[in-house]
């Protein structure tokens, strides 16, 4: 009689939910896994931290909306992993960790790296398990797939113990369930609907946020209609950027202080009023600001402002909604408004101050020359990772998109240590595109041993390194006495580019315009990854800001 063990129900359970990447590092239990995982066809990244492979896991599911998984042994292997966990759950990404874990018969003994997995992994996930027996593997698998995807997508955990991992079952007693479906797209209440927009309608102020949630939920054509048609100012969270051309004439992004400010209605489609936001309260916000929430989870709408309007459901079928009530009754925002005009003045100003910075070629470069640079080589569909401080916080600015999902980051949850992970998720999922991977020198550090992973599975990823020799402000000599060194310094012009050389990257450090040219151009062309390591000023900032990530 034929018979199938735990790992191979698993790889089999996974590759039919449409699982296609796997990241993780192997050893006690998991070994088999990531052998069967390969076997049924499923592509096994082997990373160097379980940090990484789990924010790897999360990007997957970001750029996908099918849950990326991150493998990882039980106790310590699976506690580092929780960070990705976190990470997508907190941007709401499909993702599942699965850890190995301790014989179930060995429960309470002290078993090797026994530690409460389920348990662990229960406050940052929306679904966390072990199977009650190896027959009922598929029936999890399915679950915590199907979970991941549907709602608000998150994060899932699975547990398996050694014993069920080698357990042998009769295949013909096994049932593995079919791929479930995407998730529905589901709509507003079409009262709902027109009361929202006969909110928009009332509105003297009137602005559009997009957030990732736009991007994830693929709204673009719906919302690139919806701003077409209304002619209404917007704005986007850090990747909600290309859900509508960064660079349409219709974008206030760079009179976003300003725009949040003074708005009356307030459009959300797809993004939180959470810190990125501001809370949604004075003094960013308006008193008495009114919003039209429109998001997936129903939880959401009036946390922290009571919504004017809250439309729950998927933002491609809710802004298709909007549209046809539009439609059926037109609106245009009139482009002779005194908040055009207010708002119109604001964004040449900055745009001219941010022009200027692009453009000053002096030595040592600041930011936005070095970013500018990339602004300028990389080609349509590049991916750009970024990451830091500054670094992040500039590259907003100054990094344009016009397609979605061309940006990801530290997002929501803040996390120093994603970047290496997410660009080698991006170039797996995307391996025709270019992937370009904007890291601060702290940034960097936490995942930089991830350059081996690229350089082993040949990923041409181009690493940028914006190094100004510590965190978020640099020094340019540390004290004669070691341990008085400031706490945001690190090494002093430290040599990063020569890390990928002993994997066979190719590594560059730069100090002029010129130089950068030439090696990011050579980098582009290259079928092996690359770091730039860009000395800059160490004195350089972002412009003044009201307020700056340090206080946030
Ligand atoms: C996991 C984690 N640890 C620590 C921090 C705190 N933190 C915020 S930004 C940052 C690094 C900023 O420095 P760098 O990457 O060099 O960028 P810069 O601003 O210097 O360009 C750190 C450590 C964090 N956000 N996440
Ligand atoms: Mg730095």
């Amino acid at each position: 009689m034929a018979q199938i063990d735990g790992n191979t129900l698993i790889a089999r359970s996974l590759k039919k939910q449409g699982v296609e990447h796997m990241f993780g590092i192997v050893g006690f239990p998991v070994f088999g896994i990531a052998v069967a995982a390969q076997a049924e066809g499923i592509q096994f990244i082997g990373m160097r931290n379980e940090q990484a492979a789990s924010y790897a896991a999360g990007a997957v599911g970001y750029f996908t909306g099918r849950p990326g998984v991150c493998l990882t042994v039980s106790g310590p292997g699976m506690i580092h992993g929780i960070a990705g966990l976190a990470n997508a759950q907190e941007n709401c990404w499909p993702m599942m960790l699965i850890g190995g874990a301790s014989n179930s018969f060995q429960e309470g003994m002290g078993a090797f790296q026994e530690a409460p997995q389920v348990e662990l992994a229960r406050i940052y996930s929306k679904y966390s398990a072990r199977p009650d027996s190896p027959a009922r593997i598929p029936f999890y698998c399915e679950q915590a797939v199907r979970t991941s995807i549907n709602g608000r997508p998150g994060a899932t955990y699975l547990d398996f113990p050694d014993d069920f991992l080698s357990a042998k079952v009769e295949e013909r007693d096994i049932e593995i369930p079919d791929r479930c479906p995407d998730p529905p797209r589901t709509q507003a209440d079409a009262s709902d609907v027109q009361r929202a927009i006969d909110v928009l309608r009332s509105a003297e102020r009137p602005l559009v946020i997009i957030g990732k949630g736009a991007a994830y939920s693929r709204a673009e054509e719906e919302v690139r209609q919806l701003i077409e048609s209304t002619r209404l100012p917007f704005l986007t969270s850090p990747m909600g950027k290309g859900v509508v051309d960064d660079e349409h004439a219709l974008s206030v992004m760079p009179a976003r202080g300003l725009a949040l400010q003074d708005a009356d209605v307030v459009l959300l489609l797809g993004a939180r009023l959470n810190w990125i936001m501001h809370f949604g309260l004075p003094p960013r916000f308006a008193e008495g600001v009114k919003t039209i929430q429109v998001d997936i989870h129903a939880e959401e709408i009036g946390r922290n402002v009571p919504a004017e309007v809250g439309l729950v459901g998927d933002i491609k079928a809710i802004a298709g909604q909007l549209n046809q009530a539009l439609e059926a009754e037109p609106f245009t925002y009139p482009s002779d408004t005194p908040w055009w005009e207010t708002l119109s003045a604001k964004v040449d100003e900055n745009k001219t101050f941010v022009q200027n910075m692009m453009n000053d070629d002096s030595v040592p470069m600041g930011y936005y020359r070095v970013l500018r640079e990339i602004q300028d080589q990389a080609p349509p569909g590049t991916i750009i990772q970024a990451e830091g401080a500054n670094t992040m916080d500039i590259s907003r600015s100054v990094l344009m998109h016009e397609n979605p999902r061309e940006r990801i980051d530290a997002a929501t949850f803040g996390t120093m240590g994603v970047g290496l992970a997410q660009a080698i998720a991006a170039q797996v999922v995307h391996p025709d595109r270019k992937v370009i991977c904007v890291e601060g020198d702290s940034a960097f550090g936490f995942s930089g041993m991830e350059v081996e992973t690229a350089c082993r599975y040949r990923l041409p990823i181009v690493f940028v390194i914006i190094n100004n020799n510590g965190i978020g402000m640099g020094f340019e000599e540390l004290p004669e006495d070691r341990f008085q060194s400031p706490a945001m310094a690190y090494t002093i012009q430290a040599g990063y580019e020569k890390m990928i050389e002993g994997f066979g990257g190719k590594g560059y450090s730069v100090r002029t315009p010129g130089e950068l040219s030439t090696s990011l151009k050579q980098a582009l062309d290259d079928s092996m990854p690359s770091i730039i390591n860009v000395h800059i000023d160490p004195h350089a900032r972002a412009k003044p800001q009201k307020h700056h990530w340090l206080t946030a």
